[in-house]
């Protein structure tokens, strides 16, 4: 099979894609997919994502870590929220979270209706990811899951990162992964030095989370591919 690789620069262009055969790979750099690749490899049994903060609360009596994220911030009430330091060994080995999130969990939700096989991308795992990629026979989609339906620069430097490592061994590249190739060959020097001009990098940077960002550019610091199966993240 020839197989072509995408890039939906947004959630709100989903449903201009065909991917009921394709793999789609869910990317939400700051944070959300960063430190679900963090929990999973560190021991979470899984994390289940909820579109609502409300959703959430139909697992309160599971003995489940509630897990909810909005504008940044951790919902009151709720065990922790986004932060990959919340997803550390001593916190989630052995334990399910149920986790909402402003973008991240809501492009999830989008990509489980209609794809093939839904996993998570996050620079900490790229290499086992398009590892991954690679051996299998199927078409992907990169969907970036943006800022509330808008586009943003870091998701689409992962998707860029991502094209790069697989131009030998897919076929056909449409204009949004040429677009975040070229984006990705212009930053990869000093990713946090291209990410200070990202409009999400300064909401965190209000929110005194720098280090959050910092840990999310590392590369290949875990082995796992989170996948989705059923209703969880595994
Ligand atoms: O929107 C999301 O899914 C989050 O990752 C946003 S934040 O990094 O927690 O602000």
């Amino acid at each position: 099979m020839s197989k072509k690789i995408e890039v939906c620069l947004t959630p709100a262009l989903i449903d201009l894609y065909d991917i009921e055969q394709s793999i789609v790979v869910v990317i939400d750099i700051l944070r959300a997919t960063s430190s679900i690749t963090y929990g999973i490899d560190n021991g979470a049994e899984a994390i289940i994502p909820v579109a609502q903060v409300e959703d959430c609360l139909n697992y309160r009596d599971s003995g489940f870590l509630l897990a909810a994220e909005r504008n940044g911030e951790v919902v009151a009430g709720y065990d922790f929220g986004n932060s990959p330091f919340s997803y550390t060994h001593e916190k989630v080995n052995g334990k399910t979270v149920v986790l909402t999130t402003t973008n991240g969990t809501k492009a999830l939700h989008l990509a489980q209706k209609r794809a093939y096989q839904v996993v998570i991308g996050a620079f900490l795992n790229l290499d086992s990811l398009c590892d991954y990629l690679k051996s299998q026979d199927k078409n992907v989609l990169l969907l970036c899951a943006g800022w509330k339906d808008q586009f943003n620069l870091e998701d689409t430097l992962f998707a860029g990162a991502v094209v790069n490592n697989l131009r030998q061994n897919f076929e056909h590249f449409d204009d949004s992964s040429v677009a975040a190739e070229d984006l990705y060959a212009l930053a990869k020097a000093d990713l946090r030095k291209y990410l200070h001009k990202s409009s999400h990098s300064h909401r965190l940077a209000q929110l005194n989370i720098e280090e959050d960002v910092v840990f999310c550019l590392q590369l290949n610091l875990c082995k796992t591919i989170p996948v989705l199966e059923g209703e969880r993240l595994v």
